[in-house]
């Protein structure tokens, strides 16, 4: 079976640009995958170091997991820094990747603002470690938002270089395959990484500025519908999302430069599970006022029972922290096993 790897960062409040960009796809993928789904802490202390309660929020992401209906029995869901083999195959993939590429990346850019020499190390290196999660399990499938499309690339060229400098030990030690990348026939350890990023809303808008992406640091709670909010204020926030005065059109051409439009449209198609398409065939010529209601209805149907399950769930804190050490235990152990691989490969002696 293919191996499916993501993460959501322990940071503030889930929202629903990661439950349709990310946390949706987990579950979709959980039939005919080997799926390790990590609640990502490392990453959480690269733009703020210090957090108020970093133990409820690793909970409370590991409780959306569930409540969305992850299941952590046939699949893996724990905490990155439970499994200490990400460090360390990130610190390795720090000597592998060159400062140029972390100097490119769109996210450090827009995190570290206009203060760079004030950010974190941790903030450049963060991909270093985002590719480390991925191959420390050689996961060959990861689903993530389209915000996370760079990052990734930067995972495939992390794994072609270690494959390609150290080919020679790979093939000595017998590991690693014959494959075909690009056109380049390579011994690879590691293999090439496929993104997930597919669906009608690969990237959710902030709510109030459609060329923005929804995101849990914006100041304005307006900005997007949260998983733990109630259906009121799901309305609330649905009914003062910014629109712009025509009609819906009839064809998804007729979206285009109008981004608040196309990003409701977006949304309803993914909460509904279906094309752009089908909902302009509906919902064409109508007014925001005929749309947004409906919208309200879905979104409210949709995410009523994640809401009311993920409370459940932190209540009872005990049953969380078990099922977090339980996946722990076992993606250490699947670690483990590459990284005694790795280590071979480079020559440390253990
Ligand atoms: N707006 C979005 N649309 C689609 N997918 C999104 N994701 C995040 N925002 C959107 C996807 O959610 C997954 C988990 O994200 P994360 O918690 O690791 O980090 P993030 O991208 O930093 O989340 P935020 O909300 O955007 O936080 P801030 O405000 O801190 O930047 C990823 O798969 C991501 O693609």
């Amino acid at each position: 079976k293919p191996l499916v790897f993501s993460g959501v960062q322990p940071t503030g409040n889930l929202h629903l640009g990661n439950y349709l960009g990310a946390i949706r796809k987990f579950v979709a993928l959980q039939e005919n995958n080997d799926c390790i789904y990590c609640v990502v802490d490392l990453h959480s202390i690269t733009a703020q170091l210090v957090h108020d309660d970093l133990p409820g929020q690793i909970r409370s992401i590991a409780a959306a997991f569930v409540a969305s209906g992850i299941d952590p029995e046939k699949h893996i869901v724990f905490n990155q820094s439970a499994v200490p083999q990400h460090a360390e195959l990130a610190w390795i993939f720090n000597c592998v990747a060159r400062i140029g590429w972390m100097n490119r990346m769109t996210q450090f850019k827009d995190k570290a603002g206009k203060d760079r020499e004030n950010a974190s190390l941790g903030l450049l290196a963060y991909p270093s470690l985002m590719a480390a999660d991925i191959l420390v399990y050689r996961a060959t499938h990861v689903p993530v938002g389209d915000d996370q499309k760079q990052h990734l690339e930067l995972t495939r060229d992390i794994a072609q270089k270690f494959n390609i400098d150290f080919m020679e030990h790979i093939r000595a030690r017998g590991y690693g395959v014959d494959i075909v990348v690009g056109e380049e026939p390579i011994h690879a350890y590691f293999p090439p990484v496929e993104p997930l990023i597919g669906g009608p809303a690969p990237r959710v808008m902030s709510l109030r500025d459609g060329t923005k992406k929804m995101s849990k640091s914006d100041p304005s709670d307006l900005s997007r519908i949260n998983l733990m909010d109630d259906p009121e204020t799901i309305a609330k926030k649905i009914r003062k999302a910014k629109t712009d005065p025509d009609a819906l059109p009839s064809e998804v051409e007729g979206l285009k430069g109008r981004p608040e439009a196309e990003n409701l449209v977006g949304i309803y198609a993914a909460l509904a599970d279906r094309t752009k398409d089908a909902i302009l065939a509906e919902f064409g010529g109508q007014q925001f006022s005929v749309f947004k209601p409906a919208l309200i209805d879905l979104a409210v149907d949709v995410l009523a029972p994640i809401t009311g399950e993920m409370r459940r769930l932190m209540d009872d804190t005990a049953h969380i922290d078990a099922i977090l050490r339980n996946g722990g235990e076992r993606a250490r152990a699947r670690a483990e096993k590459t990284m005694r691989e790795v280590r071979e490969i480079i020559g440390f002696l253990q």
